[in-house]
């Protein structure tokens, strides 16, 4: 067997409204999508990859220009030289390359699916998942007023979400959040998100979100600042949540062992593909750390892989795998995901489980770049 990348192409899909974060705000998103192809005894199978990078490097340094540049100068090349190559050598192939986690994991991504569809056998598979659905969480903005923020809320509770997130900034924290406690009650599960928008001088104030009894405050600090992140878990009753500082295997180890991450949310675009994500999950199950699925504004092709991932065992906590329609209006996948009873199913089709509406594809393609 051996695969080869045949085609990058960049889709824009208009956001069904705004989502603000501590970062910027997003009315679309452009999204780049890699294709694979695999060559088994002369039958020839296609995959997609989904890469994550936003498409300004706010979030972290990539930035869909930059990932369609190092995939087309250096990372394909690369796979290209290798003869036999299969979704297990990607990484370790690309790992003389410093850095773009995304765009390695997007390569990967699509020589996994175009690999596990040959064969016959699904993502889930493959992990050996039991569970047929997982719990559905969303990720809501920051909003112009809290009266915004509440009707938003309100309206993501009548489409069955089990699990609320809130984005928070320095002057949108504790009343949003005490706010939308009042609303939802005492029973639904809450937590913050900050996008790195704190620093270290910002504990005591941090330190008053304990009284909203929140499932977790995710990645207060600068991605850098481990160290700061321990003294505020020391510091707060709140679990601290990392997402930005988890770039690795040893990153996550390390913030562990010293006390910075409570709770991990693990995303495969930002460490490096969905092979290296299960093996960070596996670690932080070992060391009794709860984890759970992050979210990049996926299509369906990342919404299906991320439903998968997220059915393993130590996914503990409801993920940001919300609707397709929580974003876009219409998903280039023939079946978008959906939220029913406040849960996404798990696919169990060959590959990660999607099918592409090919036409709809073709219509949001803004570029193309056959390799
Ligand atoms: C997070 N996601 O957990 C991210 C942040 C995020 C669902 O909250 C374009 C590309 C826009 C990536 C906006 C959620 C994005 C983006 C937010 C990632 O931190
Ligand atoms: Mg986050």
């Amino acid at each position: 067997m051996t695969a080869v990348i045949r085609e990058l192409r960049e889709i824009r899909l208009p956001l069904v409204s705004p989502f603000q974060t501590s970062f910027g705000v997003q009315t679309s998103r452009r999204i780049l999508l890699v294709r694979a192809e695999v060559d088994v005894d002369g039958v020839t199978t296609e995959g997609w990859g989904e890469c994550v990078a936003g498409d300004e490097p706010t979030y972290s340094a990539e930035y869909v220009d930059g990932a369609a540049l190092v995939m087309r100068t250096v990372l394909i090349p690369r796979l290209a030289d290798v003869v036999d190559l299969t979704a297990a050598d990607v990484a370790t192939v690309l790992e003389p390359v410093r850095g773009h986690p995304m765009a390695k994991a997007a390569l990967e991504m699509a020589v996994l699916d175009a690999e596990l569809r040959s064969a016959g056998q699904s993502f889930a598979g493959l992990l050996g998942v039991t569970r047929d659905r997982i719990p559905s969480g969303v990720s809501v903005g920051i909003h112009e007023s809290v009266a915004a923020l509440e009707r938003a809320v309100a309206g993501y509770l009548e489409d069955g979400y089990v699990r609320i997130k809130l984005k928070i900034e320095p002057g949108w924290d504790l009343e949003p959040v005490g706010a939308i406690r009042r609303l939802i009650g005492p029973g639904v599960p809450l937590q913050v998100d900050a996008n790195t928008a704190y620093t270290r001088d910002d504990t005591e104030h941090l330190r008053r979100l304990d009284e909203f009894d929140l499932l977790l405050i995710e990645q207060p600090l600068p991605e850098d600042d481990l160290l700061g992140h321990a003294a505020l878990a020391r510091a707060a009753t709140t679990p601290i949540c990392l997402d930005e500082s988890l770039v690795s295997l040893t990153s996550v180890s390390d913030a562990i062992e010293i006390g910075a991450c409570e709770v991990a949310n693990i995303k495969p675009g930002r460490v490096g593909g969905y092979l290296a994500a299960v093996a960070i999950h596996d670690l932080c199950r070992q060391r009794g750390v709860p984890v759970w699925c992050g979210g990049m504004l996926e299509t369906g092709i990342g919404r299906a892989a991320n439903a998968a991932l997220a059915a393993l065992d130590g996914f503990t906590m409801t993920g940001d795998i919300s609707a397709s329609r929580r974003f876009y209006a219409r998903d280039i996948v023939t079946a978008p995901i959906d939220v029913v009873d406040g849960h996404v199913a798990v696919p169990v089709g060959p590959g990660f489980g999607f099918e592409l509406d090919l036409a709809f594809l073709d219509e949001v393609t803004t570029a193309r770049i056959e390799v």
